[in-house]
């Protein structure tokens, strides 16, 4: 009967592309194809539900459960939930690929694979320019952990490519599976 729901889990360093990939599918599927989507970013959620966590490696772990177990809960009630959150240890996002299997909801760990280089070129917000000069530290990818995805089911090297397009293989990988 009603619409499929399922969970993209986009991970990968600031600048990688996160918001704006999940911001342009997120217009095809509501615009084109009148679906039921829900975006979770990290950065806004944690001005909100997440206000009281730092960025600690616990307090990182418990941000990627909390905005895990509601993914779940959004996917669970028909939505294509789409999540953007650095989530910098396989620890932590394998437990949220495990919470969904455990209940059947189809899950996408959709690796956002920039290199660095790169990233320092667009630093769009001047985050890692404040990082070189020793204003922020601990800052993830340079002077904190990511460890990257060994088996995502999507690899966006967003640097190769155009952001239609980017949105356009998760969104073709949704179609081929029955969920569109
Ligand atoms: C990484 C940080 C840090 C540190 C602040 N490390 O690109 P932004 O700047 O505007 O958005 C990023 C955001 C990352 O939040 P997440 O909740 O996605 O991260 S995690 O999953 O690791 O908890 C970044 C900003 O917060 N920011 N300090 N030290 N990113």
């Amino acid at each position: 009967t009603g619409q499929k729901g399922a969970t993209l889990w986009m991970t990968g360093c600031s600048g990688a592309g996160k918001t704006t990939i999940a911001t342009a599918l997120e217009d095809r599927l509501v615009k084109q194809y009148g679906k039921h989507v829900y975006r979770l970013d990290g950065d806004n959620i944690r001005t909100g539900l997440n206000r009281d966590l730092s960025f600690s490696a616990a307090d990182r772990a418990e941000s990627v459960r909390r905005v895990g177990e509601m993914a779940t809960l959004f996917s669970d009630a028909g939505v294509i939930t789409l999540v953007g959150l650095i989530s910098p240890y396989r620890g932590d996002r394998d437990e949220v690929r495990r919470r969904h299997e455990q209940q059947g909801i189809p899950f996408y760990e959709v690796f956002l694979d920039v290199p660095v280089e790169e990233l320092r070129k667009r630093d769009p917000k001047g985050q890692y320019a404040r990082v070189d000069s020793g204003e922020l530290k601990h800052f993830t990818c340079i002077d904190d952990p990511y460890e990257e995805p060994l088996e995502p089911e999507i690899t966006l090297k967003t640097h190769e490519l155009k952001i239609e397009e980017s949105a356009d293989i998760m969104f073709r990988r949704l179609q081929m599976d029955g969920i569109l």
